[in-house]
């Protein structure tokens, strides 16, 4: 009644959900953001600019999910994984240092969602283990995918049926001989090289 009298419409964006202390999802457990927005407190957690050292949005535990999420701005230092994690559905409308970091080994499957407005990185590899995305979008960014620079463990990296645009560096880098990447059925608008650092023989593309 009140929606009908004042003529406006019924349909009202939820407003982000202002994270002041890192969520924290448990070895094993799922997060369901349930299409809602999570931004980071700028005093607690980071303002999303390139100074390293911000404080994740989220820590996901070994094989912890986190699932349809939007991250706004300030991203911060986005998402932890230590472990294996399964990340679906999540959208970084706004990346902030970078959007998501392997701490620990582990394979990490990001299906779905995407990644905007990263200054450098998109994901980044500290830790030896698998990366693996599928059906992903990321448009104006400097790399979707970084191993730590100077690192020499191995970092599997594969990203399958997406659509990547507007970057400024590459799609996958590393300075580990013994790292690979392999990328499947993608499409590429202003994307000036897709490996970077990689042994000879250990990308694939089709
Ligand atoms: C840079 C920095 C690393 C680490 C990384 C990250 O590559 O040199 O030490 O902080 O960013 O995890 O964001
Ligand atoms: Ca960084
Ligand atoms: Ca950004
Ligand atoms: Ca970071």
């Amino acid at each position: 009644l009140l929606v009908a009298l004042s003529g406006l419409s019924p349909v009202k964006a939820a407003s982000p959900i202002v994270v002041n202390s890192t969520i924290l999802v448990k070895a094993g457990e799922t997060f369901d953001g349930k299409g809602q927005t999570y931004v980071a407190n700028p005093d607690t957690l980071g303002d999303g600019g390139q100074g390293e050292n911000q404080k994740p949005i989220f820590k996901l535990e070994n094989n912890a999910t986190l699932k349809n999420v939007y991250i706004g701005a300030p991203g911060a230092d986005g998402v932890h994984v230590y472990g294996n994690g399964t990340i679906s559905n999540v959208t970084w409308l706004d990346v902030g240092e970078d959007a998501l970091t392997l701490k620990k080994s582990g394979t990490v499957n990001i299906t779905g969602g995407g990644a905007y407005k990263a200054y450098d990185k998109v994901f980044q590899a500290n830790a030896a283990g698998t990366i693996n995305i599928k059906n992903f979008k990321a448009n104006d960014i400097g790399k979707l995918a970084r191993q730590n620079g100077g690192t020499s463990y191995k970092v599997v990296f594969t990203l399958d049926n997406s659509d990547i645009s507007d970057v400024k560096d590459s799609i996958f880098r590393t300075d580990s001989k013994t790292s690979t990447a392999k990328i499947t059925n993608t499409r590429y608008h202003n994307v000036p090289t897709l490996f970077k650092g990689f042994a000879s023989g250990n990308t694939s593309q089709s």
